[in-house]
C-alpha cells in the first residue's frame, strides 16, 4: 500500500469530516439565529447521515484466475507477509466478496449459503437478516486464523446435478461446465452466495469498499452483482492476463457488464512477468508489453493511459520481502497512482456536487436574506441620519409612506398565497405520479406479461412495455416540473419588480440520473435477452432470478427519482419563502421604529446606535455564512437572472 494512496484517502476522509462538520455549523447558525425550519433541519440531518455512510466502492471483475484476488493482496494486503486471500490457479474466489470497515462490529467474516438463492428475498434485503448469515469472527492477531478463516470463501460442495439445476447454477446446454462433472456425476457448486469481510484496514476505516468477484459463470448466475452491486461501484478494474491475452469470454464479460455501465474503468493487464526474460535486453521486453498495451485499449475502446501492464504478483512479493527494484518492476506502482490521482478525486467531486446540489442552494439562501436585511438597515440608517434635526411633521410623511409599503406588500403577498396553493396541489400530483402505486401499475402490466412465460422472449417484451412505461412517465414528470417551475419564476419576478427582492431563478428538475438506471437497466435486459446461451427454455430459473432484480433496481430508481423531485420542490420555493417572510418583519420593524420617533423625537440618536451595531453583527454573520459556503465549495446554484 502506498503512502500517496493513502495519503489521498485519508485526506478524502478529512475533507468529508470538515464538509459535515461545516454543515452542522450551519445548521447551528440556523437554530441560533431562529431561521431553522423543521423541513430543512431534515435535509440537513439527512445529508449528513448520508455523508456519513458514503463509501468508495473498487470493484475487481475479471473472469477467472486473471489474478483480481492476487491484486487485491498486493494493493493492500501486502502487510500480511503472506497471501491473505486465497488465490490459486483455475477457479478460486467462489462467491463475491465485499471487505469494508465497519467500527460498530468486530471483525468477521459472514457467509450466506448457497440455498438462500431459492429465496425470494434479494442480498441487499439479506444483509439486514443477520440470522440468515454464517459469522466466523476474525483474529487479527493471528496470521494463520486469518489466512484459514478467509479461504472459506473459496469453499465449494459436490451436490447431484439436480440440484444444481435447482439452484440455477446449471444448465445442461452449457458447454464449459461439461467437464466440470465429478467423475461420481456429482458436480461442484459454491458453498456460499455472498461474503462479507469486515477488517479494521486504515484504508477500509477511511471507508473504501472492495468488492471481490469470481469469474464469468458466477456473474452470470447472480444478476444482483451485475444488475446494482457492479454498476454502483464508483470504479472497476478489470484484470486481464497476458498469458491468455483478450480472449472471447473476457470480451464478453468487458461488454455484459462494465464497459457502458460503469464511468469509470480501469483494465489491468496482469502476469507481466511472464514475458521477463533474463536473456532479453529490458527494452526489448518493454516494447512487446507496450504492443500488448496498445492492442488491448484499442479492442476495449479505452484510452491508452487506462490501460496498465503490472505483476500482481510479483508485486506482492516484492512488498513481502522489502524488494524495491523488483516493486518497481512489477509495475504495480501505477494502478495505485491512478486510484490516488484519478479515482479518489473523481469521487470527492461527485460528492461536492451532490452536496451542492442539497444545500447549496439552501445556504446561498441565507445569504441573501442576510444581504436584503444588510441592505434594509443600511437604508434605514440613512433615512434616519436624515432625520436628525428634523421635525414632527417630517417623520409623519416617512410613517405613512412605510404604511403604505406594507399595505401593497401585503396585497403581493395575499395574490403570491393562491398561487402558491396551486403550486403546492401541483407538487403534490407530481410526486404522487413518481410513487409507490404508479410503479405498481407500470410493473403490474409486464408482470402480467412475463407470467405467461419465463422465457427470454417473455422478458424482452414484458421488459419493453416497462422501459417504454417508465421513459414516458419520466417524460410527463419533465413537462409538469416545467409548468410548476413557470408559476415559480412568475412568483419571484413579481416580488423583485414591486418589492426589490433578489431575483432568483430556480434550476429545471432534472431526473437525468435516474433516466441514464433506466436506459442501463434496457440495455442489460437487451443484451441478456440476446444471448445466446440464455435463450433456453430451461433457463425460467434465471429469467425470474433476472426478472426479480430488474424490479428491485426499477424500484430504487423511482425511488431516487420521487426523492430528487422532493428536493427539487422544496428547494425551488424556500428561497422566496424566507424572503417573503423576512421583508414583512423588516417592514414591521420599521414602522415601529419611525413611530416611536415620531412620538419621541429623542429616541433617534438610541436607534441610529441599534442599527450600527446591528449592521456590525450582521457583517459577522455574512463571514460565517461565506466561511461555510467556501467549504462546501458552492455556488448557489439559484443564480442571478441577469
Ligand atoms: N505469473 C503470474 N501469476 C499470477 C499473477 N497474478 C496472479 N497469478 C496467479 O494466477 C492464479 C490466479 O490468481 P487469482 O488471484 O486466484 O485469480 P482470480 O482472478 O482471483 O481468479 P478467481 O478467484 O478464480 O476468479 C494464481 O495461481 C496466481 O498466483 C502474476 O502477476 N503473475
Ligand atoms: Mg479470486
Amino acid at each position: 500500500m502506498t503512502a500517496q494512496l493513502l495519503n489521498e484517502v485519508e485526506n478524502f476522509r478529512h475533507w468529508r469530516e470538515n464538509l459535515i462538520t461545516a454543515i452542522n455549523a450551519y445548521q447551528a447558525w440556523l437554530v441560533r439565529t431562529g431561521t431553522a425550519e423543521p423541513q430543512q433541519t431534515q435535509r440537513i440531518i439527512d445529508l449528513v447521515e448520508t455523508l456519513r455512510k458514503d463509501r468508495l466502492i473498487l470493484a475487481f471483475v475479471a473472469e477467472f484466475s486473471r489474478g483480481k484476488t492476487e491484486l487485491i493482496n498486493a494493493l493492500f494486503f501486502s502487510d500480511f507477509k503472506q497471501r491473505l486471500l486465497p488465490s490459486d490457479v483455475g477457479r478460486t474466489t467462489m462467491c463475491p466478496t465485499e471487505i469494508f470497515y465497519e467500527p460498530s462490529d468486530p471483525p468477521y467474516i459472514r457467509l450466506l449459503p448457497i440455498e438462500t438463492r431459492f429465496r425470494e428475498e434479494s442480498i441487499a434485503s439479506l444483509k439486514r437478516l443477520t440470522g440468515e448469515w454464517k459469522e466466523l469472527p476474525l483474529d487479527i492477531d493471528s496470521h494463520e486464523k486469518m489466512v484459514a478463516a478467509m479461504r472459506s470463501v473459496a469453499q465449494k460442495k459436490s451436490v447431484p446435478i439436480q440440484d444444481a439445476k435447482a439452484l440455477g447454477l446449471w444448465d445442461d446446454n452449457d458447454p464449459d461446465l461439461k467437464d466440470m462433472v465429478n467423475a461420481n456425476g456429482t458436480v461442484d457448486i459454491p458453498a456460499w452466495r455472498h461474503a462479507l469481510i469486515n477488517y479494521p484496514h486504515p484504508l477500509l476505516k477511511d471507508g473504501l469498499v472492495i468488492l471481490d468477484t469470481p469469474g464469468l459463470n458466477a456473474l452470470g448466475t447472480e444478476p444482483e452483482l451485475t444488475l446494482s452491486m457492479i454498476p454502483s461501484a464508483h470504479a472497476v478494474l478489470f484484470l486481464l492476463a497476458m498469458d491468455t491475452g483478450v480472449t472471447k469470454s473476457d470480451m464478453v464479460i468487458w461488454h455484459k457488464y462494465i464497459q457502458k455501465f460503469v464511468t469509470h474503468r480501469l483494465a489491468v493487464l496482469n502476469k507481466a512477468d511472464i514475458l521477463w526474460d533474463d536473456l532479453k535486453p529490458w527494452h526489448e521486453i518493454s516494447t512487446s508489453i507496450h504492443r500488448q498495451v496498445e492492442a488491448t485499449a484499442q479492442l476495449l475502446e479505452l484510452p491508452f493511459v487506462n490501460v496498465l501492464a503490472i505483476s500482481a504478483q510479483k508485486a506482492l512479493l516484492a512488498k513481502i520481502r522489502g524488494d524495491r527494484a523488483l516493486l518497481e518492476k512489477s509495475g504495480i506502482g501505477s494502478v495505485e497512482a491512478m486510484l490516488a490521482e484519478n479515482i479518489v478525486p473523481a469521487k470527492q467531486q461527485i460528492l461536492r456536487s451532490s452536496v451542492t446540489k442539497e444545500i447549496g442552494g439552501m445556504v446561498g439562501a441565507s445569504e441573501h436574506a442576510l444581504n436584503n436585511e444588510l441592505s434594509a438597515v443600511r437604508h434605514e440608517l440613512k433615512e434616519l441620519t436624515a432625520l436628525t434635526g428634523k421635525n414632527r411633521d417630517v417623520v409623519r410623511k416617512l410613517l405613512d409612506k412605510a404604511q403604505a409599503d406594507k399595505m401593497f406588500y401585503e396585497q403581493t403577498v395575499k395574490s403570491f398565497n393562491i398561487t402558491r396553493g396551486v403550486i403546492s396541489q401541483q407538487g403534490k400530483a407530481l410526486l404522487a405520479s413518481l410513487g409507490q402505486a404508479k410503479l405498481d401499475e407500470i410493473l403490474d402490466k409486464s408482470r402480467n406479461s412475463i407470467e405467461r412465460s419465463w422465457t427470454t422472449t417473455g422478458l424482452l417484451r414484458s421488459m419493453q412495455s416497462l422501459f417504454g412505461n417508465a421513459t414516458q412517465q419520466f417524460d410527463k414528470i419533465h413537462h409538469h416540473a416545467g409548468q410548476i417551475k413557470g408559476l415559480v419564476d412568475a412568483a419571484y419576478r413579481r416580488f423583485h419588480e414591486q418589492h426589490g427582492f433578489a431575483e432568483l431563478s430556480p434550476p429545471a428538475l432534472s431526473l437525468a440520473a435516474p433516466l441514464q438506471g433506466l436506459q442501463g437497466l434496457a440495455q442489460q435486459t437487451t443484451d441478456f435477452c440476446n444471448d445466446p446461451v440464455n435463450i433456453m427454455t430451461e433457463k425460467s430459473f434465471l429469467v425470474r432470478k433476472f426478472y426479480g432484480g430488474l424490479v428491485t433496481a426499477a424500484e430504487a430508481i423511482f425511488e431516487q427519482a420521487q426523492a430528487e423531485s422532493e428536493t427539487w420542490l422544496r428547494a425551488s420555493l424556500t428561497p422566496l419563502m424566507s424572503q417573503i417572510r423576512d421583508y414583512k418583519s423588516q417592514i414591521e420593524r420599521r414602522i415601529e421604529t419611525v413611530k416611536q420617533i415620531h412620538d419621541n423625537i429623542d429616541n433617534l440618536e438610541l436607534r441610529i446606535d441599534d442599527l450600527i451595531a446591528r449592521q456590525a453583527d450582521l457583517l459577522k454573520q455574512r463571514e460565517i455564512i461565506e466561511e461555510i459556503l467556501a467549504q462546501i465549495g458552492a455556488h448557489p446554484p439559484m443564480g442571478r437572472n441577469t
